[in-house]
């Protein structure tokens, strides 16, 4: 991604930076959605040394990182639930799918919820990769109560002590109320059977820092404890990613990079930074 290659090239060259260059630079942060705060911070700490600014810059990034555990891990003597949430198109159905698809080919039992059951297609969407990926997805009916999903997959869940259970939901971006309502019903209802482990809240990297305010709604509605940051292959703003986290205090977890099941991998922070001030990695 690169995204910074070309201030430390500036830098490393030697030459004194004009005011003219100090501007382009800034103009690219701002462009690669690294947000006024972080882009002011990565200047300053450029700016001061010289001499070793790759490292100084990535001691300012590092700092705005979450240091929370990114990893999810197995539970031992229940179902780890992980309930996936977020606004319509983000990728919260594609993401549960490949998810599960990671889990299964560590070699754990996956049990999946079909909770959005607003629209008939996401319920086949679903299915269709449980089908795909011989994993059980279990589903309602149409227009259906979301909650009584959750609960007949809990149920089986622990029954046939899966070692996964995630359970897809809705995006509509109705009131605060309402999202707050139906994600704390379908916790509420899990809840009765086994702990809910984790929520994993999926957001578009394209959006930008429209996807920050998206997230920020979210945030103020249930207790997120991690993110899916999709859509990074159709992103040259990987600036986001760091926006995100430092905006929010929530670890980003998984990265989607593209349509396909396994476009999908675990978010490794250093080397992701690393990534962004090398042209090399
Ligand atoms: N390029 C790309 N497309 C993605 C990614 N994740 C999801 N999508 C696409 O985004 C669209 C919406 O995804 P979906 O999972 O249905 O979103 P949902 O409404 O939140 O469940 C679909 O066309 C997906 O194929 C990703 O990481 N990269
Ligand atoms: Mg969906």
């Amino acid at each position: 991604m690169a995204l910074f290659s070309k201030l430390f090239n500036k830098l490393r060259g030697g030459a004194n930076l004009s005011s003219a260059d100090w501007k382009e630079l800034e103009t690219s942060l701002l462009e690669s959605d690294l947000g006024a705060a972080l882009t002011a911070k990565v200047l300053e700490a450029a700016r001061k040394e010289s001499g070793s600014a790759e490292e100084s810059v990535l001691t300012t990034l590092r700092g705005a990182l979450s240091t929370s555990e990114r990893t999810i891990s197995k539970r031992d003597g229940r179902p780890t639930t992980i309930l996936v949430v977020g606004v319509n198109g983000t990728g919260k159905t594609t993401s549960t799918a490949k998810l599960a698809n990671s889990f299964k080919s560590d070699g754990s039992e996956v049990l999946i919820a079909a909770a959005d059951t607003f629209r008939a297609a996401a319920t086949e969407q679903i299915q269709t990769w449980g089908e795909r990926l011989g994993i059980d997805v279990v589903v309602g009916k149409p227009n259906g109560d979301p909650a009584s999903v959750a609960f007949d997959g809990a149920t089986r869940a622990v029954l046939e002590k899966t070692d996964f259970f995630i359970v897809d939901t809705a995006g509509r971006l109705h009131t605060k109320q309402g999202l707050m309502d139906e994600l704390g019903k379908i916790r509420r209802v899990i809840e009765k059977l086994t702990p809910v482990d984790e929520v994993l809240l999926v957001i578009d990297a394209t959006t930008g820092q429209n996807g920050i305010s998206q997230a920020n709604t979210f945030l103020e509605a249930v207790s997120v404890t991690g993110l899916i940051l999709t859509k990074m292959d159709g992103s040259a703003k990987g600036g986001v990613a760091l926006a995100i986290e430092s905006g929010t205090g929530v670890p980003i977890k998984y990265i989607g990079t593209g349509e396909s099941i396994g476009d999908f991998e675990p978010f490794d922070a250093e080397s992701f930074l690393k990534g962004l001030i090398s042209e090399n990695l």
